[in-house]
């Protein structure tokens, strides 16, 4: 990740046009669709994967020039990127909006300018729901729903009747970290012997997350579920766990519940080191390019997209199955 993560801030440091190539000499005469995409950074293996959908998708073969903008977790660089794109007259943009609140005055001039706009990923909460034409992206609650309806059905307690759960959250105010939060909030309201060891935020990344769980783990050792909202930030927690010499997994002491699904965290599930893969699908391009096609054909399009995702445990798991995805 880190490999990728120098690549795409490398071209985060001006817009990243894609779909035109340096030693390009002759003038193209086909008209090409630009589609202004403003991405929220490069934070996780889930990032890139969605990143890389979306360069996939919108290639110059298929008729497209995209320009890809790195927000670098900053909903503040989304903005710029948003109103550099109203000036360079792109005819749609993208958004992966960082956190929720604060789009309003943005979008509403992008729609003064003309612009048609679809939200991927997570969602915007606006006051005029005209500002956007779709929300395409995973159903999150749905996710944390699944997530705590299968540790109900796990003994994870460790004996003493209690489950002390250390709770890994995203970026705050995203919409991810809003609903993944509100399954697990909701289930240990519900649950009568379900407490939170700790809420801690690791901001989507595996730095974070090591920083925030290595400092909890000096003085709190007693965790029996970790529930954390990204595979990266799983990462870092199952280091700090390491150092602190805190078992996890199979005979261990703490049940992992990660979110994203990537080859890594599936590889860990299938030894047994983690329990549970929430998946969170990041191959978003295809869909998104379907819709801005009927769009552009004068049809409506759907308001709200679900992209399919399912759970896995280590039986469900093989070499050839997690070599087989693309993420
Ligand atoms: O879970 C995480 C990324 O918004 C679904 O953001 C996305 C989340 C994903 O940083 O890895």
């Amino acid at each position: 990740m880190r490999r990728f993560c120098s690549l795409i801030i490398c071209a985060a440091m001006a817009v990243n046009i894609v779909g035109c190539t340096a030693h390009k000499t002759e003038p193209t005469d086909k008209e090409l669709f630009v589609i202004g995409f403003s991405q929220v950074g490069s934070e996780s293996d889930w990032r890139i994967a969605n990143t890389q959908s979306m360069i996939d998708t919108f290639t110059e073969e298929n008729g497209y020039e995209l320009r890809v903008v790195n927000a670098r977790q900053n909903q503040d660089n989304q903005f710029a990127a948003v109103r550099n794109f109203i000036l360079e007259g792109v005819d749609f943009i993208v958004i992966a909006p960082t956190v929720e609140e604060g789009w309003d005055s943005v979008l509403a001039e992008v729609q003064a300018a003309g612009i048609p706009v679809i939200i991927m990923d997570r969602s915007v909460s606006v006051e005029d729901q005209s500002l956007y034409l779709s929300n395409v992206g995973s159903d999150f609650l749905n996710q944390g729903v699944m997530a705590v309806s299968w540790l109900d059905r796990q003994d994870a307690d460790n004996g003493d009747g209690m489950v002390e759960i250390l709770h890994l959250q995203g970026t705050y105010g995203a919409t991810a970290q809003i609903l993944r939060t509100q399954a697990l909030e909701e289930a240990v309201e519900e649950h009568e012997n379900w407490e939170f060891a700790a809420q801690l935020c690791g901001d989507y990344t595996e730095a974070k997350a090591y920083e925030v769980v290595s400092e909890y783990l000096q003085t709190n050792t007693d965790i029996d579920v970790l529930y954390s909202e990204n595979d990266n930030m799983t990462f870092g927690a199952m280091r700090a766990m390491d150092e602190a010499g805190i078992t996890y997994g199979e005979g261990g002491q703490v049940t992992i519940i990660t979110f994203d699904a990537t080859r890594e965290a599936l590889t860990y599930c299938m030894n047994g080191q983690i329990a549970l893969c929430v998946e969170c699908n990041p191959l978003i391009g295809p869909i998104l390019e379907g819709l801005i096609s009927t769009y552009r054909q004068g049809y409506d399009i759907q308001r709200q997209v679900f992209v399919p995702e399912f759970t896995y445990t280590s039986e469900d798991l093989t070499t050839s199955f997690i070599e087989s995805r693309s993420y």
